[in-house]
């Protein structure tokens, strides 16, 4: 197979790359290509009206993310004075690219199954643009499969070429997550599952040119049912925990002293006594991976499993997860009668509206979740969402001033800082319902509160 990345590195030109896709995964893989020696970078992305916006703010310079992120606003500004990125929505673009790394959205639906609408429109754009001898990267989370049954099909449809001779395609799925998306893009080991053994060679000769973690090759389905098993395992473990610390507390125990002491267990040379770290657990898993990825591996699995499987376990795990908003709200109304404070006239103060610490990514958040079901008045502050298509955020005092329930949805670090005298002077009346274990439950019932906590028992 000719080396075409050292070919087209020993010309010393800039290996031309485009990326589909200017989201949470698409624009940190641009901004390091493109403050990467060597590459050249177009962000192709549809003119829609909820995303159009970020073409014009990237051409500018202007990074469109928020949140934690230390590095892709420098990286974006840096790329674009250096004419080493630029954003586009014309996919006639493709056309000068060596590579094409896919980073569109792949939903669930309402029915929990694949929207692989976006991926499909974007491979047929593609497909009518692509130069023979591109390297083609898939880096969406897709149903095992789609690589070489859905995307290669489309590819080999409108380009007229064929994978493996015409051209390379790979699976190399992402690992990023909000507030740390650069750090672990390049730091963090990377698999590219390629649909020949040709096309693996390319595609780890090209991830190695910026990845400091290490790439491994293997085949296009084993690199897909990689990344879904990799969350699939996250999100039953979460759910273990959640449903551990329902136990600990119908019993009395704090679950997070069982947690300390099962976590201390070292792993001693010899012993041959595995440690089985535990996770948290909390008001619920949102964001855009992990509710959704298991489904992904079902459906590739019955779509294209040689025989049907019982995912009793992921579809229970997903249950128990989805189930902890509501927990939420049970804790809410069980607190509320203790103060003695009918829910229906209160106002509750909800901190955190994104999904995750630090971030403001706020796809699959439980707020959002809680909020369909509080009936009472509410506030909701988030440090990082600067705003919200359905929630109004609110001033942190604001939020708080006049309360009745105090209730912790995310761990954003700002919240740390937070002294309970402080807040008890502020509030109506002093309830805490701490969905992350931000509070010490001591501290707060020793301040006045009622409190209630998941993972703590109310003493
Ligand atoms: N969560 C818990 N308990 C935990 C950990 C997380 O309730 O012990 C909740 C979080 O509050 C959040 C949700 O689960 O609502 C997801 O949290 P996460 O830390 O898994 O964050 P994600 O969705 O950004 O996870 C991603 C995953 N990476 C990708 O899919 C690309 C995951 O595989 C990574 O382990 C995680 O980032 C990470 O921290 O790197």
């Amino acid at each position: 197979m000719v080396n075409y990345l050292g070919f087209i590195l020993s010309l010393m030109r800039q290996l031309n790359v485009a990326v589909i896709g200017l989201g949470y995964v698409g624009l940190p893989l641009a901004a390091v290509l493109a403050t990467t020696e060597g590459f050249e970078v177009t962000g192709i992305q549809r003119r829609s009206a909820r995303s159009g916006w970020k073409l014009a703010a990237l051409n500018r310079g202007d990074a469109p993310v928020n949140g934690i992120e230390p590095d892709v606003g420098r990286m974006v500004s840096e790329a674009v004075e250096k004419g080493t990125l630029r954003a586009s929505d014309d996919f006639s673009e493709v056309r000068k690219a060596d590579v094409v790394a896919i980073t569109v959205q792949t939903p669930i639906d309402k029915r929990r199954k694949p929207v692989l609408s976006h991926l499909e429109d974007a491979c047929i754009e593609i497909g009518a643009h692509m130069r023979e001898g591109s390297l083609i990267c898939l880096e969406s989370t897709v149903p095992p499969g789609t690589t070489e049954y859905f995307v290669k099909p489309i590819l080999e449809e409108e380009s007229g070429l064929k994978a493996g001779m015409g051209f390379s395609l790979v699976h190399s799925y992402e690992r990023v997550t909000p507030g740390r998306i650069v750090f672990n893009l390049v730091n963090l080991p990377r698999v590219v599952g390629g649909y020949t053994d040709g096309c693996t060679e390319r595609g780890v000769e090209f991830y190695s040119s910026f990845s400091k973690g290490g790439v491994t090759g293997v085949d296009c389905l084993t690199a897909e049912v990689s990344k879904l098993v990799e969350n699939s395992h996250r999100d039953v473990n979460i759910a273990l925990a959640n449903e551990l610390s329902k136990i600990c507390g119908s019993l009395g125990v704090d679950y997070y002293k069982v947690k300390g002491l099962i976590n201390a267990l070292p792993d001693i040379e010899g012993s041959s006594n595995p440690v089985r770290p535990l996770l948290d657990p909390g008001a619920g898993v949102g964001g855009h991976c992990l509710p959704k990825d298991s489904h992904l591996l079902m459906y590739g699995t019955g779509r294209f499993g040689s025989k049907r499987v019982a995912t009793k376990l992921l579809r229970t795990a997903r249950e128990i997860n989805d189930s902890m908003p509501g927990l939420m709200l049970v804790l809410i109304e069980d607190a509320m009668d203790e103060a003695d404070r009918p829910l229906v006239d209160s106002k509750v103060a909800l901190l955190g509206l994104a999904y995750r610490e630090d971030t403001d990514d706020c796809r699959n958040s439980p707020t959002l979740s809680l909020l369909k079901w509080l009936r009472s008045e509410v506030a909701v502050h988030d440090p990082h969402v600067l705003g919200h298509p359905e929630v109004k955020v609110r001033p942190l005092l604001d939020t708080i001033i006049g309360s009745d329930c105090l209730v912790v949805m995310t761990r954003h670090s700002t919240y740390k800082e937070l002294e309970l005298p402080c807040i008890a002077s502020m509030m109506r009346t002093r309830v805490i319902v701490d969905g992350r274990n931000l509070f010490d439950p001591t501290e707060c019932i020793d301040e006045g509160f009622v409190y209630r906590g998941i993972g703590h028992a109310v003493s």
